[in-house]
């Protein structure tokens, strides 16, 4: 740590920040106590602000409400907005974003590689050099040798203009980024069942639910303020039940009702037999059968009798000890689940991160759909988003690979068409080959194929799996990475980085997890020369020649661009304006009118404007027959078998103060006595092992190998270990499982067959 009289940025010193920020007046976060919920309800004391502003939280995808308090242009003060979802609360990591702007190690000036070393440079200078290798690159080897990898932590109007910059001026669709390592297993669920993207269901629900099905989601940790409304309605009606399908016994977990420690990976089998259940006791709701449902596998389509001969094979007898569950415990779920009056379900990465990963979504939405827990209040399958803005900046504006904005995709020649008359280019601009997605997208830079690329707003060299692989690629390439910190994983690989600026000193819309759109606004300044994404995106643009294809190029006239191309979509969200969001702690789409107040439960007619029928349960318009598709899917072999030499099953995942890569809760003072390089390992296998706690082990995997201390504990079960992936120092990430699944290319992040060894002292 440095002095306190250490200049930081800004000018001021690190103690009179501290001071400013209440730090030092006794008001700092308990390190160490902060295991628990305790951390929501801290509060710094009251500061001197010149004004308070309305914004959004810049960390998940629960997408809380702030206000923000100003005073010189600092921001001083962060705290719950009361008007919004969250109901005034936040957790640590809200609170923190005051202070994540003036860590240490915020980037002030652009850097070049020179002779293998990172110098400071000038704007000009870096810009050019950018746009000389990019248009060498596009004219030598064409338009596919250059790529942009972003974040569902950007704005959606960077994400949209990144996306026509590569596509529509560039010409190609190499543009992808971290919401293929967290939501595309969701996307892809949702797109093949009910023909579009995004939850029908939102947070209201979750005061209406009798049953919470969480299953693959620390929602404790992860999405602590869901997971306080979640308490509100067991508090308000202790009758409601809440089940938890993890591996782990996680502080989510402890707080279930029922909790199914499944081995991972497993969870196909698991859905398969819960709906076997649900069929041999009765619980399936015919009309939803008879006239909103058909049935598929593979190409083929299938029946509901053809579901019942499949599920067959599935009785909780028949997976209990694939699954590491008893068969009575699978029942007990399995009525509560449907014998309830209104069932949630809630689902993150413990779903998404497999290489059945889309199976898993299709059959948990399955589940629902079968019982009839829909599109009523409270009832509703829910996919919570990680990322503050995955949903809207990356899955509606479509800046995937495969994909185009408000729900088209590359491969299909009229939505081709449609976007390109949208952007005023020519037909045949857009390429109809999907570009690299992530892991490949690393990969291609390792053989050559790809030879630059624009990071963006994300840390690839930490946060892929298999890393030390890609790693080589970013190596070898020209990587360009604009970040609001330096260094990280990535920006140490880099030829060029760029200062950005971040949050409340730039602005824009987010999206989260329940379909609102709200807005941060722009009220401090960048530390030093940085500038915003958004500059940067419009400045290569310009450099490279493709200036008169980016007509909008302030953040209110592309969402106002935006707005009109998605009008005539399902995404439908002409009534949400700037003027409305600054008023008001936004609004969920379909809002197709600045009369509308936004929509809570699509797929409902009368009450989501998208439909246009007046009656019936559901309306699926979305799918050619309005029906939403039952997928039938058999549970597949390990992608990473365990074997003698890596007998164990490694899952990774997060701890509830830090965020990722840790580059922006790491330099944290407050948070520096939270340990994110433990290994959990179960007391049996330790034992067999020699490992005591605490001793140093050496994880093995058949991508690589990594460090980190043991914790003994019984929350794994046996022969399942658990790292969180934050250290940089450790990288587990080195070990990890880089198979993908087949429909949404997502990394199989959360099970790897390992070994683990005491290191030898
Ligand atoms: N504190 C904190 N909060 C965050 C983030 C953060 O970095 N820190 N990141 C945000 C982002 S981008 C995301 S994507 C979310 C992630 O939010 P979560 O998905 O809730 O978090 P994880 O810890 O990655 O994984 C969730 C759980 O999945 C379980 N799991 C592992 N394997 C399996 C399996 O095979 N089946 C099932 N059913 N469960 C399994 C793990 O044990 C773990 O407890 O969190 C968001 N919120
Ligand atoms: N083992 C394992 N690995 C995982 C996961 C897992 O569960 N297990 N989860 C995966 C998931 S779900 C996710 S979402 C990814 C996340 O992985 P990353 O996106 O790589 O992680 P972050 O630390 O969020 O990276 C964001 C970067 O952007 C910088 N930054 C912050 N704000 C701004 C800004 O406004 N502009 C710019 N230009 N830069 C900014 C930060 O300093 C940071 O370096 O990790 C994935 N990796
Ligand atoms: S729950 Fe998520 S959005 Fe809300 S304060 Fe915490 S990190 Fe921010
Ligand atoms: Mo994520």
């Amino acid at each position: 740590m440095p002095d306190d009289s250490t200049p930081i940025p800004h000018g001021l010193t690190r103690r009179e920040l501290l001071k400013r920020l209440g730090v030092l007046a006794g008001g700092s976060v308990m390190a160490g106590s902060l295991s628990g919920c305790e951390a929501l309800w801290y509060r710094q004391p009251a500061i001197d602000v010149d004004a308070w502003h309305q914004g959004v939280c810049r960390f998940c995808g629960t997408g809380c409400g702030v206000k923000i308090g100003i005073q010189d242009g600092l921001v001083v003060d962060v705290k719950g907005d009361p008007d919004a979802h969250n109901r005034g609360r936040l957790c640590i990591k809200g609170i923190l974003n005051r202070d994540i702007l003036y860590v240490e190690d915020r980037l002030h000036h652009p850097l070049i590689r020179h002779n293998g070393e990172l110098q400071e440079a000038s704007w000009d200078d870096a810009m050019t050099l950018i746009a000389e290798r990019f248009r060498e690159s596009i004219d030598d080897y064409g338009a596919d040798s250059v790529a942009f990898y972003g974040s569902g932590q950007l704005f959606t109007e960077e994400s949209y203009t990144a996306n026509k910059l590569f596509k529509a001026g560039i010409g190609t669709n190499n543009i992808d980024g971290n919401p293929r390592l967290c939501m595309t297993s969701a996307a892809a669920g949702y797109i093949s069942v009910f023909g579009a993207d995004e939850p029908m269901g939102c947070y209201e629900d979750i005061d209406h639910a009798d049953c919470f099905f969480i299953t693959g989601s620390n929602t404790h940790d992860c999405h602590p303020i869901i997971w306080e409304r979640v308490m509100d309605r067991k508090r308000s009606r202790p009758g409601t039940q809440i089940i938890v399908v993890d591996p782990r016994e996680t502080p989510t977990a402890r707080r279930a009702d029922i909790h199914l420690p499944l081995t991972p990976g497993t969870d196909v089998s698991l859905y398969n037999a819960m709906i076997h259940e649900f069929i041999e006791n009765d619980f399936i709701d015919e009309e939803m059968v008879e006239d909103y449902l058909t049935f598929r596998q593979g190409d083929a389509e299938r029946t509901f009798e053809d579901l019942r001969a499949h599920v067959s094979n599935y009785r909780p007898e028949d997976v209990a000890d694939r699954c590491g569950l008893s068969a009575r415990r699978i029942r007990e779920a399995a009525d509560v689940f449907a014998s309830s009056g209104a069932t949630m379900s809630l689902w993150t990465m413990g779903l998404n991160q497999q290489a059945q990963g889309t199976a898993c979504n299709r059959l948990v939405n399955a589940m629902h759909l079968l019982t009839g827990h829909i599109g009523r209040p409270g009832a509703t399958p829910f996919s919570i988003t990680g990322q503050p803005n995955a949903g809207g900046g990356i899955r509606d504006t479509g800046s995937l690979a495969h994909a185009l904005p408000a729900g088209r995709v590359v491969a299909n020649p009229e939505h081709r068409a449609e976007m390109e008359d949208h952007w005023g280019v020519e037909r045949g601009t857009i390429s109809p080959e999907r570009g690299y997605h992530a892991v490949e997208l690393f990969e291609a830079m390792r053989t050559g194929d790809v030879r630059c690329c624009l990071v963006m707003c994300t840390n690839p060299a930490h946060s892929l799996p298999g890393a030390e692989r890609y790693r080589e690629g970013m190596e070898r390439g020209f990587l360009v990475v604009a970040d609001s910190v330096h260094p990280t994983e990535t920006s140490k690989l880099a030829d060029v980085v760029l200062p950005a600026a971040m949050w409340t000193e730039k602005g824009g819309v987010f999206s989260q997890s329940e379909r609102r759109y709200h807005i941060v606004p722009k009220i401090t300044e960048p530390p030093g020369d940085a500038r915003s994404d958004l500059d940067i995106i419009v400045e290569l643009a310009d450099r490279l020649g493709y200036g008169d294809l980016i007509t909008a190029r302030e953040p209110e006239e592309i969402w106002e661009e935006w707005k009109a191309i998605a009008a005539d979509s399902y995404y439908n969200f002409e009534g949400i304006t700037y003027e409305r969001m600054h008023e008001q702690p936004g609004l969920l789409w379909p809002c197709p009118d600045e009369d509308h107040p936004g929509t809570c439960r699509r797929y409902v007619p009368g009450e989501d404007p998208m439909s246009d029928r007046d009656e019936g349960r559901h309306d699926f318009y979305a799918r050619p027959d309005r029906r939403a598709v039952i997928w039938l899917h058999d549970q597949n072999p390990p992608s990473d078998p365990p074997t003698d030499e890596y007998p164990l099953i490694m899952t990774t995942g997060r701890v509830l103060e830090h965020w990722h890569t840790a580059t922006l809760t790491g330099p944290l003072a407050q948070l520096e006595d939270i340990d994110i390089e433990f290994l959990e390992i179960h007391p049996q296998d330790a034992r067999r092992r020699n490992i005591n706690d605490g001793d140093e082990v050496l994880i093995t995997s058949r991508r690589g190998e990594a460090t980190l201390h043991a914790r003994i504990t019984d929350k794994v079960p046996l022969g399942t270990v658990f790292a969180p992936f934050h250290s940089a120092r450790r990288m587990i990430n080195r070990t990890v499982n880089d198979t993908v699944d087949p429909f949404s290319f997502e990394p199989e992040f959360k099970v790897s067959a390992v070994d683990v060894q005491r290191t030898i002292a």
